[in-house]
């Protein structure tokens, strides 16, 4: 943000020292963001020209706002945060290129204090006594109650499930899959599902352990399953999501030299090695779509590329879960072209668009992630499809349209679930049909 630095002298005064200390760094950095929400404002802005699009590009490579949402194929708004100290400033630039703009959350710390009435340790603790477990679907949880039910399902359900840890983050915090076994016999198509890549998208990791849940704990109803062996991984990121638990809520990118202080994080959405480094990402440590200091740089992308290849050609279905926009993105994403066979994958997203409105209600729009969004390269679809050739590769961005953004109340979680796991069950009825 623009008044950063004066902001950063601000909290140092605030938590009383001058940060010279990793630790103090990092604690000014969250009181930094933490002042920054105080009267901070998402604002939509309408019917983008190129010019105005320019316009707020320029302010957010200057890190004066943060833009939530970019304009799409067919809807010219684009949502950007800002914070309170930048609110007049921003506001006359929009009026100066006579830019239309409406308010869609009038403060986002009231909002964030709304989102997620988190459960009480007590409360937590009878859930576990009572169930063996701290997961609901009511809540938003932390990494270790998500990693907590993986474990509790793979000691009461041995024969379906196991749990392996396939790396670490740079924080050293496992990363753990789930392997869902098909009860089939003999060789099945694999599935990899991932959430989580972005930390604040906290819906992503709720859905995909909600597909999880009802996959093992209520098999019966989902007969496709059996011709198949999942791979899901709910937490991609442990180490962004934490800090957006305990410290800065909008944080998008993994903790990558989280000690050095300023620029922290890596996007890992733009780490992967298909296409590293193009459009739509940057060299700037500071970005939020920072690429990384090379392919693959990061310990939490490489874990996914080692897992999924070490599967071979058995892979058939790649999802990655991410908020928002209600979007099935199929690739490329690195530029606006479309693989040899987009419409089998244009046909299955539609499909999978029709079932999710029939569960939960919300309408999807499907299409090439490059033309309905933006190019972005360093994606794990492009790489899933560049690379080990993952036949159904998508990316869903699951709710909302922008009433609330990333800070989805938790009352959300369940009908957002059912639409996450309908995709599933889209996806994994044609590949059980096409082996
Ligand atoms: O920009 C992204 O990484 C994704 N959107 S998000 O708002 N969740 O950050 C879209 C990624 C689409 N895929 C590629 N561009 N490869
Ligand atoms: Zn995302």
């Amino acid at each position: 943000m623009l008044p950063r630095l004066l902001l950063l002298t601000l909290a140092a005064a605030l938590v009383g020292a001058a940060p010279h200390e990793p630790a103090d760094e990092l604690r000014a950095e969250v009181q930094e963001a933490q002042l920054q929400y105080k009267g901070a404002q998402v604002l939509r802005v309408e019917a983008v020209s190129e010019f105005q699009k320019d316009v707020i590009k320029k302010m957010q490579d200057e890190q004066v706002l943060d833009t939530w949402l970019n304009p799409a194929a067919g809807r010219t708004h684009v949502d950007i945060m800002v914070p309170a100290t930048a609110l007049d400033q921003v506001k006359a630039e929009l009026q100066n290129v006579s830019a239309t703009f409406r308010v869609m959350i009038a403060d986002v710390e009231a909002a964030i204090k709304d989102e997620n009435p988190a459960l009480s340790e007590s409360e937590l603790e009878e859930l576990e006594g009572r169930k063996g477990h701290r997961m609901t679907f009511q809540n938003y949880h932390r990494v270790s109650d998500i990693h907590g039910y993986l474990d509790y399902l793979a000691q009461t359900f041995p024969d379906l499930v196991s749990v392996q840890t396939i790396g670490s983050s740079v924080e050293g915090r496992p990363l753990k899959l789930i392997k869902i076994t098909g009860a089939k016999a003999g060789p099945k198509p694999a599935f990899y599902i991932d959430g989580g890549i972005h930390a604040r998208e906290w819906i992503s990791p709720a859905s995909v352990t909600y597909i999880i849940q009802e996959l093992v704990e209520n098999r019966e109803k989902y007969p496709f399953a059996d011709s198949i062996d999942y791979y899901i991984v709910p937490v991609v990121n442990p180490d962004g999501y934490e800090f957006t638990h305990n410290g800065v809520r909008l944080w998008r990118k993994n903790r990558k030299d989280a000690q050095k202080g300023r620029c922290a994080g890596t996007d890992l959405n733009r780490n992967f090695g298909y296409k590293w480094g193009g459009a739509g990402s940057s060299r700037d440590p500071c970005q939020e779509i920072y690429a990384g200091s090379g392919p693959f740089s990061e310990p939490e992308t490489q874990a996914i590329r080692n897992f999924v290849s070490s599967l071979g050609t058995t892979v058939r279905g790649y999802v990655t879960f991410h908020s928002y926009g209600q979007y099935i993105l199929y690739p490329w994403g690195y530029d606006k072209k479309v693989p040899p066979d987009y419409t089998d994958l244009d046909r299955i997203g539609k499909k999978a668009a029709n079932k999710m409105r029939e569960v939960g209600g919300a309408s999807y729009t499907v299409g090439n992630s490059a033309s309905l969004l933006y190019a972005a390269s360093g994606g794990a679809d492009d790489w899933a499809k560049g690379g080990p050739r993952v036949k159904y590769t998508y990316t869903i961005e699951l709710r909302d349209r922008g009433r609330f953004g990333f800070l989805l109340p938790a009352n959300y979680i369940l009908p957002t679930g059912k639409e996450a796991l309908a995709a599933i069950q889209t996806i994994s009825e044609e590949i059980a049909a096409t082996g």
